[in-house]
């Protein structure tokens, strides 16, 4: 679908994923995007979702999503990581299985800090995911979130954080989000005497 090697303005589309925003997805979605969201197949989403919707509704961040398959189809991955537009500052890799999608974004993308979150799935319910993502060589880094949920949750927090350092107002929603989970604790205490005697 090129033509003279240059790509159509289509594929350039396909190239960047779908973004994502507070305002909505594709064309209801607004600004540019600083993170990239990319896993190894639509089956992941469930679980990326809860990144995205981290991202956009808790931090105002919006995102790019795109499946990209390094066991499927490596070098349409490696077009689309290497033509990354160049608002995206950190990426967010999932997959379950054989993980390998962070590690090769690591490798191809020296300049940006890559997150990855392994999936809880199949025989080894992640635990193959995550030591495929951990253990990797030195010179390429993957931050490696815990498997599942918590892991696809804290890895936004964890973008945020780095998208922070230069952006205040992601700084102050940061220290929001932290507040809520001091509420938390302070309202699981405050309703902890009924809980105790439900128990007696
Ligand atoms: N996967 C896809 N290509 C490489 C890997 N590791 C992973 C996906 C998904 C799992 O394989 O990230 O977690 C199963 O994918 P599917 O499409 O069979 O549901």
């Amino acid at each position: 679908m090129e033509t003279n090697g240059t790509p159509t303005f289509i594929q350039q589309m396909e190239d960047h994923g779908v973004l994502v925003s507070p305002e909505g997805i594709g064309n209801a979605a607004h600004g540019l995007p600083k993170v990239l969201v990319t896993m190894g197949s639509d089956s992941d989403l469930p679980l990326m979702m809860k990144a995205v919707d981290t991202l956009r509704y808790e931090f105002g961040i919006p995102c790019l999503v795109q499946i990209n398959s390094v066991h499927r189809d490596l070098r349409t991955m490696m077009r689309h990581i290497e033509n990354l537009p160049p608002s995206v500052q950190v990426i967010i890799a999932c997959a379950g299985g054989a993980a390998h999608l962070p590690g090769n974004i690591a490798d191809l993308r020296a300049d940006l800090p890559v997150i990855g979150v392994p999936r809880d799935l199949g025989a080894l319910k992640g635990i193959d995911a995550l030591l495929s993502m951990v253990q990797m060589p030195e010179g390429a880094p993957v931050a490696v979130m815990a498997i599942g949920d918590a892991g696809a949750v804290n890895a936004a927090i964890h973008a945020a954080k780095e998208l922070a350092i230069a952006d205040p107002a992601i700084r102050e929603r940061l220290q929001l989000y932290a507040e809520k989970r001091k509420a938390k604790v302070r309202q699981q205490n405050q309703t902890l005497e009924n809980k105790l005697e439900s128990y007696s």
